[in-house]
């Protein structure tokens, strides 16, 4: 009832004429508008308080703007992109929102393509590189404007700014950005109109792909998620800047933890998360992905996400987790810590392992080395431990030929970082896994040994033991750096700033 009220008192609400293309975004706002929303309110509007709500709102426009810091950054990444597709449509959404549940949604996290050719990150923007002159593009960006006060958009849609906040007006965007701003609602009609070769980042924008259908192929769109993916290779001083703030962010994190572990242990797992998520919250966007909390024999199972075991004395705690900044580059740091600060012998002896590892690792990342190197550097370490303890009967070049020790061992070493927590994953293999490493790119180095409780090719006291240590690494012209070096690594580290932090 109240739905009818609001579009027959207000005709000019958007969503009166379904058929137009160009009016899909508010059409879909004003059906959820018109729903009872909120406290289960229902609205119904009178002709005066319609009339009433246009008027008396004050000129918010902002004229004193400056670019965004990373403006110059994202103006050569597009350069790059342009110079790589002579003569083509590019099409780069930022996705929409999705569905939570009824009339909630998932929080809005822009495709990492858009964000990283932008800086912007508005649900729905679209980024559109067309072909100008000989070989250039002409970049635009296409955002929803500001919500319309005379047709009673900003108040009676859910997406309208009184609901969900004022948004950039399209004149603010372009001082932001440094580039043209246009209406986004515009976009599928011009894209279906438009002749020429489109290539579009597929899977973040359903409407934009059913404009595009008879114009795209999905072998011409994978080629440009390639290339997207490989020039993310290598970091800018911008994002070298945010991964080592994202670093940074996340160390203060891990105090945090280690200063709550006994309300951890008088609650669960879930303490630690919560900890964790309020430093990523405060200092950056987010968590960059889902905190492992691992207690105990948590620690063993790869994606420990549920996060809802007990935190005990005498066992390990693993913590794998990231604050993502503001900008979307997130770290990626793991510590195993004793939980009463104190690794037993065993623990210890497991731990230094990894750590020896590890080191062997981070050792073997500069530049011209190959990808692989500091994979297999920290792999033969753990081999040859796993073959002194009696684990895997020797030699360790049969060990390692065979595989052997990734019965404890299970996954890779380390992969890229950056605006995904596994960045650049559409590069090709040539470029990425068979590359070989160039200063600036950021990749993690984190070897583990995991022993699940149900293993009965271990001793006893071995099982549900699981160790990582996991760091961000620089590669530089001369070497690498330590992005994440703010907290300690090796098992005596460990135990005296765990028993400084906890007084
Ligand atoms: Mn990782």
């Amino acid at each position: 009832m109240a739905e009818e009220q609001a579009t027959k008192t207000d005709p000019a609400i958007p969503g009166g004429e379904p058929t137009s293309e160009t009016t899909a975004a508010p059409a879909e706002n004003a059906e959820k508008a018109a729903k009872p929303r909120k406290n289960g309110v229902t609205r119904s509007v009178s002709d005066e308080l319609a009339e009433n709500m246009k008027q008396g709102w004050a000129d918010t426009e902002r004229v004193d703007l400056a670019p965004i810091p990373q403006a110059g950054h994202t103006a050569e990444r597009r350069a790059a992109l342009s110079a790589r597709f002579p003569g083509e449509r590019l099409v780069i959404p930022a996705g929409r929102l999705k569905t939570r549940s009824n009339d909630t949604d998932y929080p809005f996290r822009a495709a990492v393509e858009y964000a990283y050719l932008t800086g912007d990150q508005s649900e729905n923007g679209v980024l559109v590189l067309e072909p100008a002159g000989d070989t250039g593009h002409q970049a635009t960006l296409y955002l929803l404007p500001r919500s319309d006060r005379e047709n009673g958009e900003f108040w009676l849609s859910g997406q309208g700014e009184l609901w969900v906040g004022r948004r950039t007006s399209l004149t603010e965007a372009e001082r932001l950005y440094g580039l043209p701003v246009a209406d986004v609602r515009t976009v599928p009609e011009l894209l279906r109109s438009a002749s020429g070769p489109v290539r579009l980042v597929r899977g973040h924008d359903a409407t934009l792909q059913d404009a595009l259908t008879d114009k795209v192929t999905a072998e011409r769109d994978e080629e440009l998620r390639v290339f997207l993916s490989e020039m993310r290779l290598v970091k800018d001083d911008f994002e070298i800047a945010q991964l080592t703030h994202a670093c940074e962010a996340t160390a203060r994190g891990f105090e945090d933890v280690v200063r709550v572990l006994d309300r951890a242990k008088a609650t669960s797992e879930r303490y630690i998360e919560g900890t964790f998520f309020l430093r990523a919250r405060v200092e950056g966007n987010d968590i960059g992905y889902g905190s492992i909390c691992a207690a105990g024999p948590h620690a063993t199972t790869l994606h420990w996400v549920r996060n809802d075991g007990q935190v005990r004395d005498g066992e390990l705690l693993l913590l794998d987790a990231g604050v993502e900044t503001t900008e979307l580059y997130t770290a990626d740091v793991t510590r195993t810590l004793p939980i009463n600060g104190r690794f037993d012998a065993l623990q210890k002896k497991i731990y230094d392992a990894v750590y020896e590892a590890q080191e062997a690792g981070i050792a073997a990342v500069r530049p011209g080395a190959k990808y692989r190197d500091f994979h297999e550097a920290a792999q033969r370490v753990l081999a040859e431990r796993l073959v002194e303890w009696g684990l895997v009967e020797g030699p360790v070049e049969r060990v390692l030929e065979l595989g052997l020790q990734r019965r404890w061992t299970l996954h890779g070493t380390g992969h890229m970082l950056g605006l995904d927590v596994h960045d650049c994953a559409a590069a090709r293999q040539e470029t990425y896994v068979d590359g070989v490493l160039e200063p600036g790119m950021c990749l993690t180095v984190e070897p583990g040994l995991y022993f699940q409780l149900d293993d009965l090719t271990v001793p006893e006291e071995y099982r549900g033991i699981g160790v990582r240590i996991e760091d961000d690494i620089l590669v530089t012209e001369d070497g690498n750096v330590n992005l994440s070096a703010q907290l300690p690594r090796t098992s005596d580290d460990v135990e005296s700033w765990m028993a400084q932090l906890r007084g």
